[in-house]
């Protein structure tokens, strides 16, 4: 990585800067440093830990149709990996998505009319990597986030992944890897310049984005990215980090009695994880 524009962070004001947009538009993706404060962030993982405590004991295995991913800690307790509708059981992430600032975000979509998915796709998703034998999230490959929209002869408009870090992330931990500027390839090279979820191998021009429990990144659905595995086992693996997608388009809540969608059936079959 040669340019140090990249590594640039933000500060969320009152408003969106032309700054903050053109850098959003040149690269695919924008990082803000302290977007909500510590205790905030605590309050969130501790209302998550109930939610998985709750669906744990409860044997619940998916959530408005979207399965969960549970794995296995280091010491033998279940794991919440991947929370899909996190909203949906954790009042303080249901909470956080009141903050009329998510309103501003809507500024980095101009030309649509766009909504948060608090109740569309996953809701609001929060990972949960860790690395031991039987997690079940160790690390996800290359992938563009529109790839679902294409899956399901969708339309392909703009999306922003809204993610907000509940720990530090960084390469002891894996961390989110992302090709900055891909958001703008054509629709072939988006779908097919990487076999996606599948590739893994870390990209010469891939950059690494380094953040703090509180900070918020955004990117766009149409930029190639991936989370790296943790060089360490245990406690120094843990990664935890919510999104919520800012969509476009079509309307499709999804509540108690939707069906899970066909290519989850599929990606079992592969064991895509
Ligand atoms: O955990 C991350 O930072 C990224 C996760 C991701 O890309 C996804 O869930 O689609
Ligand atoms: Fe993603």
């Amino acid at each position: 990585m040669n340019n140090p524009e990249l590594l640039k962070k933000f500060t969320f004001g009152s408003d969106i800067t032309q700054e903050q947009l053109d850098f959003y538009n040149k690269y695919g993706f924008i990082h803000f440093k302290n977007f909500i404060p510590k205790e905030q962030v605590a309050a969130i993982v501790q209302s998550l830990n109930e939610a998985e405590q709750y669906i744990i004991t409860n044997n619940i295995s998916e959530i408005y149709g979207i399965p969960l991913k549970i794995g296995v800690d280091d010491k033998g307790n279940k794991i919440v990996n991947r929370m899909p509708f996190s909203s949906v059981y954790a009042k303080a992430v249901a909470d956080l998505y009141k903050d009329p600032r998510f309103e501003l975000i809507k500024k980095f979509i101009p030309d649509y009319p766009s909504r948060l998915g608090l109740q569309e796709k996953d809701g609001v998703v929060s990972n949960h990597f860790f690395n031991s034998a039987n997690s079940a999230y160790k690390q996800l490959g290359w992938h563009t986030d529109v790839l679902r929209d294409f899956v399901m002869g969708q339309k392909m408009l703009p999306m922003i992944n809204i993610g907000v870090y509940l720990t530090h992330s960084g390469p002891e931990n894996g961390g989110l890897r992302i090709l900055p500027g891909t958001h703008r390839q054509s629709a072939f090279s988006m779908m097919f310049s990487k076999i996606q979820v599948v590739d893994r191998n870390e990209d010469p021009n891939e950059i690494l984005v380094e953040a703090e429990p509180g900070d918020l990144c955004l990117h766009e659905g149409r930029m190639w990215h991936r989370v790296g595995i943790s060089p360490n086992f245990g406690e120094k693996s843990r990664r935890r980090v919510m999104y919520v997608p800012l969509i476009c388009g079509k309307v499709e809540i999804r509540n108690e009695h939707t069906k899970t969608p066909f290519y989850h059936k599929l990606g079992k079959r592969f064991k895509f994880k």
